[in-house]
């Protein structure tokens, strides 16, 4: 933990979220600014800028998440992303990745929740 980080305040609960999962490793929650309706942030607990700053085990249940929230959402298309650094527009110094759903023609959003 990194006592200025605003994604370690988040994990620990001094900033509130809109949480959707929690382990021993992971934490997982709505993107504040989404780029689409249930744009999630899958974060590893252990605090670390960078993907190479990540222990290997630290890691292994992040996809598992991601796919899980898409799944339990209804996403049909999203990406998943995860910058490191400045240049690949990383703003937030605790690596995160990105579950953005991607709307469709057909289904909207494509996500079950209720439209706000
Ligand atoms: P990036 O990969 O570092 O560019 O993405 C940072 C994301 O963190 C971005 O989508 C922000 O909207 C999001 N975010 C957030 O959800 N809550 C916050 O308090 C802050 C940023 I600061």
């Amino acid at each position: 933990m990194a006592a200025a980080c605003i994604f370690c305040k988040i994990i620990k609960g001094e900033i509130p979220s809109m949480k959707l999962f929690e382990s021993e490793k992971v934490f997982a929650f709505l993107d504040i600014n989404p780029l689409s309706y249930g744009h999630a942030l899958v974060i590893p607990k252990y605090h670390g800028a960078k993907l190479h700053d990540i222990p290997d085990d630290q890691l292994t249940e992040i996809l598992p998440v991601a796919k899980k929230i898409a799944q339990a959402i209804g996403a049909g298309d999203y990406n998943i992303l995860q910058n490191n650094g400045r240049i690949a527009h990383q703003v937030v110094d605790h690596v995160h990745f990105h579950m953005i759903p991607k709307p469709n023609e057909q289904e909207g959003l494509g996500i079950k929740w209720p439209q706000q």
